[in-house]
């Protein structure tokens, strides 16, 4: 049975789930969409919340990326991208869930005003003050070893990956860039060890081709 993902090379969001897959050795499809394409009638006809990532595994049909990665975690066990022990797990789910409320929307909302003009308005940076804020709490909970939850990479590893870069990126595009050194030493720490990662590399790689247009 073809699995097949809804994405868009770019975002964050699709790309723990193609880490995900990656990482479990699972074939897909990923049709060819545009940014438009989840609001278009063809893209709410697959879902109806106009977003992507979005996966069809036979009659399962998904939406929200960590409750597709928790979909493959069980549906497609080996290997396990879960802890065992119970408190590491709630760990793994609470970092994946913050990535997903508080840093993801976060990087979005810097991402999108570079386009539609709200990064020159007065008052902007106070957004920008709230990524140092976020990056802040994440260091506060985070002890790489090397990976969020020690020797065994998980979901939590897969969500941060592709917004490591947004975080450099889009610090720096709004003329205060991150220094990695004195401001996320954990997390850069943590994304020398994670970005070695074949089923990271590729993702990375293709959403920094597609950021720039190549
Ligand atoms: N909470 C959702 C967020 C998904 C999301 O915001 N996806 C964006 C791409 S990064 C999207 O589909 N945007 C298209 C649109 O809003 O029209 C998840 O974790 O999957």
């Amino acid at each position: 049975m073809t699995v097949t993902l809804y994405q868009l090379p770019y975002s964050h969001y699709s790309s723990k789930v193609k880490i995900v897959l990656a990482e479990k050795g699972i074939p897909f499809e990923a049709p060819a969409i545009t940014f438009a394409w989840p609001s278009s009638p063809e893209g709410l006809a697959v879902n109806p919340l106009g977003k992507v990532p979005f996966l069809v595994d036979g009659d399962v049909r998904l939406g929200e990326s960590e409750v597709i990665a928790e979909y493959l975690e069980d549906a497609y066990p080996e290997p396990a991208l879960l802890p065992v022990d119970v408190r590491q797990r709630a760990k793994s789910r609470w970092l994946s869930r913050f990535h997903d409320l508080y840093l993801g929307p976060q990087l979005t909302t810097l991402y999108v005003a570079l386009s539609d003009g709200r990064a020159q308005q007065p008052g902007f940076g106070q957004e920008v003050d709230r990524l140092y804020e976020l990056l802040a709490l994440l260091e506060s909970q985070i002890e790489p070893a090397p990976y969020f939850l020690g020797e065994q990479f998980t979901l939590a590893d897969a969500s941060f990956a592709l917004s490591y870069v947004y975080i450099v990126m889009l610090s720096g595009a709004h003329g205060r860039p991150v220094d990695e050194a004195r401001d996320m030493p954990k997390l850069s720490r943590w994304y020398a060890a994670v970005s070695q990662r074949p089923s990271v590399a590729k993702v990375i790689d293709a959403a920094k081709a597609a950021l720039s247009g190549s």
